[in-house]
């Protein structure tokens, strides 16, 4: 190639370059709100909110002071979770305004014990919460907060709205506000934890739950058992445990839930949540069931 050719291919490659580079993608400012029925695939409730709705209707979370901090990856393998928080703090640090998971929650008939919640990104990216952690989280985690302004560039964040986790200083040795990665750990089941692969080394990361740009909630609830024909009372879960025992619905285990479930068992294995009447937990609702329960009157 002689010089002036080289020069022209130079800049042409520079050109294209320059258009190559994909636009900055934009702040989400509108949020689909959806509450599944038990399936998790029937719709029950949906509604659609924008930040300005949110702002006047909903009580705004964050003061416009208080730095807020997510922990990135400690990429040190003998420290993985770093308690002290003193190891890439800066990955995620911002003063942020923005609205409660919560509240955004209950406009379509909010979550209950069992229940998750998914936040899902524009481009789909998503993580799931539990109930616990978006109605009664610990102090060391605070509530889940999806942020539309944050100091350095008010609303025209390009990475609102972000879930953030508004964590108050109990935790960290320097009095700030980190929700770091043994927050995480402490505050959130094993399922919901966040990592960052490098190598051979999975690297907990809580900044990884906080997602940018967030276009959807979806809740899904933990499946509740429907009353077995012909009875009409819902069955019941007298001590917690998700297995459903009290299948007539009268408050207390006795021979009728037994014959109740015998009775319905082919209907139970069509219509039912497997997991309330799986009392041996082979993954189906079977005789073996009806057994089990009988053996544990
Ligand atoms: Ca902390
Ligand atoms: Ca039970
Ligand atoms: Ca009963
Ligand atoms: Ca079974």
């Amino acid at each position: 190639m002689t010089g002036a050719w080289r020069s022209i291919a130079m800049v042409t490659l520079a050109v294209l370059l320059v258009f190559a580079v994909p636009a900055a993608a934009a702040q989400t400012t509108s949020l689909e709100l959806v509450r599944y029925g038990w399936d998790n695939t029937t719709v029950k409730n949906s509604t659609v909110v924008d930040v300005s709705w949110m702002k006047a209707h909903l009580p705004i979370m964050g003061d416009g002071v208080t730095h807020y901090h997510l922990q990135g990856p400690s990429f040190v393998p003998t420290d993985l979770w770093n308690p002290v928080e003193s190891l890439n703090l800066e990955k995620i640090n911002e003063t942020v305004k923005g609205t409660s998971l919560r509240d955004l929650c209950d406009l379509v008939g909010g979550m209950r014990p069992g229940d998750e919640v998914q936040v899902r990104a524009a481009d789909g990216f998503r993580k799931r919460l539990n109930y616990t952690n978006v109605y009664t989280p610990p102090s060391r985690q605070g509530p889940p907060v999806l942020a539309w302004w944050n100091a350095r560039n008010g609303e025209a964040w390009t990475d609102g709205m972000r879930l953030f986790f508004l964590a108050d200083d109990s935790s960290n040795p320097n009095h700030w506000h980190v929700f770091g990665n043994e927050d995480m750990r402490a505050c959130l089941a094993p399922a919901y934890w966040h990592y960052f692969s490098d190598g051979s080394v999975n690297y907990p990361s809580a900044a990884g739950l906080s997602i940018s740009r967030v276009a959807r909630i979806e809740i899904f609830p933990v499946p509740t058992p429907l009353p077995v024909p012909p009875l009409t009372a819902a069955p019941s879960d007298l001590n917690g445990d998700g297995r459903y025992e009290d299948v007539n619905g009268n408050g207390r285990k006795d021979f009728a839930d037994v014959v109740a479930l015998f009775n319905g068992l082919a209907w139970c294995a069509q219509n039912e949540p497997i997991t309330a009447f799986d009392f041996n937990g082979n993954n189906r609702i079977d005789f073996a069931d009806v057994v089990r329960l009988f053996e544990n009157l």
